[in-house]
């Protein structure tokens, strides 16, 4: 990624859909047909979250994304895997507070690579921040059902979006109706699960989802 405002890998984190194979199953979708969809409605970034998968699915299932979203220019994150996303050609990568620290991550993927850190309060944000990382994905804003986790609420998501330079992107219960409230409260885009893969028309879902936070960034 080269960089076009002196921040090294820019990415357009306005639509952010992360893959979940529990919602592929439900629809009896394939991944690649997922992300086929996601992309088709207006995704901007792709997460490949695979918590069952080998190295060695994580691995073929990441060079399939991989080989949709760049013919369409979408990045491709991988979760928590850093080995998955060099031996693929990944985009980048996305570490939780319980995985390889941030600092670590930057150190193996090397500065050109996106490195994304979730984070629940200031201090974490701060800390990823200081370690190296391109973007933040806070949350769980809202109740959810995808992720056993606590909820911050758009309170501390401003907070956190104040206190960094790096962009945000919401997660966790993100859907249509809540997407612009986290836009407003200061987020560079939406980070979502079933919104859009948990649903009968992924592709439909992404546009609307990319309709209401351009709008909310609009208003900004
Ligand atoms: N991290 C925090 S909440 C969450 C993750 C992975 C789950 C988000 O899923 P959904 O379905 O968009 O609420
Ligand atoms: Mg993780």
């Amino acid at each position: 990624q080269a960089s076009t405002s002196g921040r090294t890998n820019e990415c357009d984190l306005r639509v952010y859909a992360v893959t979940d194979s529990s919602c592929n199953a439900a629809w009896k979708r394939p991944l690649g047909e997922a992300v086929r969809l996601a992309i088709l409605g207006g995704t901007t970034v792709i997460q490949i979250r695979q918590k069952q998968a080998d190295g060695g699915q994580f691995c073929r299932d990441a060079e399939e994304v991989i080989s949709i979203a760049r013919k369409a220019g979408v990045a491709v994150i991988i979760n928590d895997r850093i080995d998955v996303a060099l031996a693929t050609g990944a985009d980048g990568v996305h570490v939780g507070q319980d995985d390889i620290s941030a600092a670590a991550a930057r150190k193996l993927l090397g500065p050109y690579k996106i490195l994304g850190v979730s984070v629940k309060n200031v201090e974490q944000a701060l800390k990823a921040q200081a370690n190296g990382a391109d973007y933040l994905g806070a949350g769980a804003v809202f109740p959810t059902s995808t992720k056993d986790t606590s909820v911050i609420g758009l309170g501390l998501l401003s907070e956190i979006c104040k206190a960094v330079s790096i962009p945000v992107v919401s997660i966790g219960g993100v859907n249509v109706d809540n997407a612009g409230s986290t836009v407003a409260a200061g987020c560079a885009g939406v980070a979502v699960v079933s919104a859009v893969f948990g649903v009968p028309d992924p592709s439909a879902a992404a546009a609307e989802l990319r309709r209401r936070v351009d709008a909310a960034l609009e208003r900004r």
